[in-house]
């Protein structure tokens, strides 16, 4: 039986993992190697030559990822960023990109910061309506990137639809999956052609590695891929691999407990007279609840609202004590964080203010506490705005 004929929470535990030949260990070694002994000129006792180019422990990293995102290949990088960076570096001057406006901050800061430099062509659109990317295509688009859920304002966007649109044209779809994890949506199957993930978040799980990867069924992505890994050199090491393949083992059932506490804190906060809105596409009242119901099998811990001005959201996020404030999400703690002045600070004011991004905004990384604690911790803290 191989791994592809396994369910998913079984996969999360075994793909890209068997007993080490040499000890037996249940568990793949962290092999703490920069380099790897030749026997002869041209032949390197285990297959491995240099680590930048190849190290066991990446390589169980990658096919487990890849095993749950139902990809063959997987290239793993040394963080989400430098995994959407390989992808850009795969272009030329003067290719064409379109993007999802309301992607992380630093997503956008790359490509309009460092890339279009360069020479690389970036257009950024409202991807919720499909037609937006249509109109936005040009000869020389190479690449759709979107995330959804988007960060920070949860907008679902229609993968199939947009997956029709990129391969008409001739282009890949990328989706960052960071948001949703693996567990919660298969891009894949809906007609993406490439799904990168910031590791560092939900695959981990623990806040205690930064890291990414790029997964595809695409031979030439993957090839181009592996040889930014040993070109360009942006790889992750061997203990944070490790680490990340520990994290993907629980992934199933955090993501079932992050499901359930995510719509439990929403639910809740929606119905406090504090919050002017609430942003979860698991809320049957969100106009993204049909779409989001259509690809996703849940419905995760990202949760935003907003609560009108600074001075309130300051309140807010001074005033919980189990949710830190701090950036980042998807760990088993709860973070609290304001994307106008941290994840999202380095979008221009006037794009940030066109997507909602406003002073009063505030995004919830609901961990997998109890989740009565949880929801005692906001209610105190909104008593005080
Ligand atoms: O931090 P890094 O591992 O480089 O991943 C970047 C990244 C890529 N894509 C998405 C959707 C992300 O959310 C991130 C990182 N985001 C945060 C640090 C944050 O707090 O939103």
């Amino acid at each position: 039986m191989s791994n592809r004929d396994y369910r998913f929470a079984t996969r999360a535990i075994h793909a890209g993992q068997t007993p080490d030949p040499t000890s037996g260990a249940i568990m793949p070694p962290i092999y703490q190697t920069s380099t790897y002994v030749q026997e002869a000129l041209g032949r390197p006792r285990g297959g491995h030559e240099y680590a930048r180019v190849t190290n066991p422990t990446r390589t169980a990293l990658e096919e487990n990822i890849a095993s749950l995102e139902g990809a063959r290949y997987g290239a793993a990088f040394a963080s989400g960023l430098a995994a959407i960076e390989a992808l850009v570096k795969r272009l030329s001057t003067g290719d064409h990109v379109i993007y999802e406006e309301n992607v992380y901050g630093g997503t956008h800061r790359m490509f309009q910061q460092v890339f279009a430099k360069l020479g690389i062509e970036f257009t950024a659109v409202d991807t919720r309506d499909p037609e937006n990317v249509r109109r936005a295509l040009r000869p020389s688009t190479r690449l759709v990137h979107i995330e959804t859920p988007t960060n920070p304002m949860m907008r679902v966007v229609d993968i199939r639809a947009i997956a029709d649109i990129a391969r008409e044209a001739g282009a890949h779809l990328c989706v960052d999956n960071t948001f949703a994890s693996p567990y919660n949506q298969q891009p894949l199957a809906l007609g993406a052609t490439i799904v990168m993930h910031s590791t560092t978040k939900y695959l981990n799980g623990h806040s205690d590695v930064i890291g990414g990867i790029v997964v595809t069924n695409d031979e030439q992505v993957a090839e181009d891929l592996h040889f930014m890994q040993k070109a360009t050199g942006g790889v992750p090491g061997p203990m944070d691999c490790w680490l990340v393949l520990r994290g993907t083992k629980t992934l199933a059932v955090r993501m079932e407990a992050h499901n359930r506490n995510g719509l439990l804190v929403a639910r809740y906060l929606a119905e406090h007279p504090a919050v002017r809105a609430v942003y979860y596409p698991g809320l049957p009242e969100s106009p993204d609840h049909e779409l989001a119901r259509k690809q996703m099998r849940g419905f995760t811990g990202m949760v935003s609202i907003d609560v009108g001005t600074l001075e309130r959201a300051r309140r807010l996020l001074e005033g919980t004590r189990l949710f830190a404030l701090a950036e980042s999400l998807g760990g088993v703690e709860s973070l609290i964080n304001h994307p106008a002045t941290m994840t999202h600070a380095s979008v221009p004011a006037e794009l940030r203010e066109r997507m909602g991004i406003g002073d009063g905004l505030v995004r919830l990384s609901v961990g997998i506490e109890d989740p009565d604690d949880l929801i005692e911790d906001l209610d105190r803290a909104l008593a005080a705005l």
